[in-house]
């Protein structure tokens, strides 16, 4: 998606400003130490990217898992110390040609650089943290027909992800596994055409007001709010995944409210409840209703 590359502290900016400069004297050590940061922090705002052109689903991503404001609000602080420290060099080599003593000058360059750089020591390691965020995004396609697996945690989302798609997700018999949307592909043949639908699948959610809800399920109200064209809502009538059914039913009533797409429901893990409900029963273990289940798919994109 994005490529962005590493964020140094501001620390390691100085060591390197100040290594490569080693070798220099007087007014060219100026002149590389001025080179090193302003190539870099000049880099690190240009990597970033520009929010108000970002499809509105990667927008509220990005907010929601790092903050767009307090990301801007930094990378303007990089900018204001870029345009410092090329204000700095450019009084020191001033004061080297006109005479001044070049190592002290050399020295209390040191100093301004090291605590303006200390300055936005934060700003720093904030985006650092947010580039690595951000580089574990998926590449969700924003304009192919996209059907989002959707549902309380621990149903099973991931295996219908991975019997459906070459994906790999993780599938462990615990809740909140699946902590970020993990992408996958789907083909169909419609109209005698290979149709290519992308699927994802939503990490968990609880049957709570959006308020109470973490950042792991705000993820999935964010993909669903912008991406489907049609939702898979995963039940599991077994108690297998820890959460009564009576819940997940409120959560799909919640979900049909929400969001005006088509929805298949349905129940997986029968091979343990035997079916409770009307829906779709599908088991990822014996493979039941899964071939149902891909033809819903088909006729509904
Ligand atoms: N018996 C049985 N177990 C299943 C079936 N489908 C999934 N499981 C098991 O249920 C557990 C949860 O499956 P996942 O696919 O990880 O569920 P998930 O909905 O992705 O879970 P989270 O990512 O944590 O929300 C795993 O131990 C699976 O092996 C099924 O049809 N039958
Ligand atoms: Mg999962």
């Amino acid at each position: 998606m994005w490529k962005i590359g590493k964020i140094l502290n501001a620390e390691q900016l100085m060591d390197k400003a100040f290594r490569r400069a080693k070798k220099k004297k007087g007014s060219e050590k100026i002149e590389e130490i001025r080179k090193t940061l302003n190539e870099s922090l000049r880099r690190y705002v240009r990597d970033f990217p520009s929010f108000d052109n970002i499809h509105p689903f990667y927008y509220e991503l990005i907010d929601l898992l790092v903050g767009i404001n307090k990301m801007k609000k930094s990378l303007s602080s990089v900018e204001w110390a870029r345009k410092k420290i090329l204000l700095l060099s450019r009084d020191g080599i001033k004061k080297i040609r006109k005479g001044e003593d070049a190592r002290k000058t050399v020295i209390d360059l040191y100093g301004r650089i090291s605590s303006l750089l200390r300055q936005i020591d934060e700003d720093l390691k904030f985006l650092e943290n947010a580039r690595f965020k951000i580089s574990k995004m998926p590449s969700v396609s924003t304009d192919i027909p996209t059907i989002i697996i959707a549902g309380y945690p621990n149903v099973g989302k991931s295996s219908i992800l991975s019997i459906l798609s070459k994906a790999k997700p993780e599938i462990a018999p615990y809740p909140f596994t699946t902590k970020g949307l993990v992408l996958g592909h789907f083909h169909i043949n419609k109209d005698y055409e290979e149709k290519k639908i992308q699927i994802i699948e939503a990490p968990g959610m609880l049957d709570r007001p959006i308020e109470e809800k973490n950042e792991i399920e705000k993820q999935a109200i964010v993909a669903l709010k912008h991406l489907p064209k049609a939702i898979i809502f995963v039940l599991d009538a077994s108690m297998h995944c820890g959460y009564p059914l009576k819940n997940q039913l409120n959560l799909l009533e919640e979900v049909k409210k929400m969001f005006k797409v088509k929805i298949i429901v349905v129940e997986n893990k029968v091979d343990l409840s035997g079916g409770k409900t009307d829906y779709i029963k599908i088991s990822c273990k014996s493979g039941e209703g899964i071939e149902e289940l891909k033809e819903k798919i088909k006729e509904l994109v």
